[in-house]
């Protein structure tokens, strides 16, 4: 059987690099650095029921949610790894309640994350993730200001999550389309193996914890109703695939076509999910792939962030069913395709 070229994320980088004219290789290499970070946490959540580091450490993060250890190994090893080169001038991240400073001098990107998605289910081994957004500096020097590290998500340079399932896999957009990398622990070499990665144009799986069905809004309620009906008709059925965990949940609706909601409910009026190292970049990744993202009434990628941690609804998914979803009053006018 013929080999494929192997094409290495160093490669590819590179490649791509060429293309763009007036490329800096200094964002070039803070995706090399975010990549080494990667595999350093990769190895430790691979070992993690034998490093005995499951468990919590007894603290809460600014979310109030209990903090597992590898979610402050994630946050350690991404804040140390930034902290000695220049590219980055200051990092959001879920761990932290304030921005970290790391170069106000020279750093020309804010690198946003959230360390280690979906946390709550490293003890069961469901799969976890490792989400990024990266955004450039509006002033040269300083102190960020609000306006600098509050941007819109439409403001977004590169955006990309890490899964760390059955394979350890790295999805990312600089906003020339989405590939994805699959880690080669061999070699220690991510390889190409989804290149130019496009949503698929019909759903078949639909994302939502409906446990709070009667706490969502009425529209919303209308449509999972129509979906049962779909499946009682045999009329474009949907199967519900909900893992508890934003990234994973993302990677399989991305490759194979489906619909993640997670809406307001009464006891979480704001959503759940976070607006500035969530949902902005998991909104450029799907419109890159060809989908779209709201927070129910407005493109995510659209919002003006008010503070680092807030919260927001996230509906995405194919253009289709967002469409389809829009009957219901639930999401604003059809986009024009
Ligand atoms: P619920 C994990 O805690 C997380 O932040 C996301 O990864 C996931 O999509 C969501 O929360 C699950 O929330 O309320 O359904 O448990």
């Amino acid at each position: 059987m013929a080999v494929s070229r192997l094409i290495t994320l160093e490669q590819f980088i590179v490649e791509k690099e060429k293309e763009k004219s007036g490329a800096q290789g200094e964002f070039s290499m803070l995706l090399r650095d975010l990549s080494l970070a990667i595999k350093l946490i990769q190895r430790e959540v691979a070992r993690a029921g034998i490093n005995d580091i499951l468990g919590t450490t007894g603290q809460r993060n600014v979310q109030g949610e209990e903090v597992q250890k590898l979610d402050v190994f994630a946050h350690q090893i991404l804040i140390n790894f930034f902290s000695f080169r220049g590219q980055i001038a200051a990092i959001g991240s879920e761990e932290s309640p304030e921005l970290i400073p790391i170069n106000l001098e020279k750093g020309k990107y804010i690198l946003m994350i959230d360390p280690l998605d979906g946390s709550s289910n490293i003890d069961v081994n469901i799969p976890v993730g490792t989400i990024f957004s990266i955004y450039k500096r509006l002033k040269n020097s300083g102190p960020l200001e609000a306006q600098e590290y509050l941007q819109k998500g439409e403001k977004q340079i590169a955006a990309g999550y890490v899964l760390f399932g059955a394979s350890t896999v790295l999805v990312y957009t600089t906003g020339q389309g989405v590939n994805g990398f699959t880690l080669d622990p061999q070699i220690g070499e991510f390889l190409l193996t989804h290149p130019n990665i496009k949503i698929p144009a019909k759903a078949q799986y639909y994302s939502i914890n409906d446990a709070d069905l009667y706490n969502f809004p009425q529209p919303l309620q209308d449509y999972l109703a129509d979906i049962h009906q779909r499946s009682l008709q045999n009329q474009s059925p949907l199967s519900t695939r909900y893992a508890g965990s934003l990234v994973a949940d993302l990677h399989r609706n991305l490759l194979k076509g489906g619909i993640f909601i997670y809406p307001p409910t009464q006891k979480k009026p704001e959503g759940k999910l976070r607006l500035v190292y969530e949902a902005n970049p998991v909104a450029f990744i799907i419109e890159q792939a060809g989908g779209v993202a709201t927070n129910g009434m407005q493109n995510i990628l659209t919002l003006e962030p008010q503070n680092l941690h807030q919260r927001t609804p996230l509906y995405f998914g194919p253009i289709e069913e967002m469409n389809y979803l829009k009957n219901f009053e639930v999401q604003p006018k059809p986009l024009q395709i």
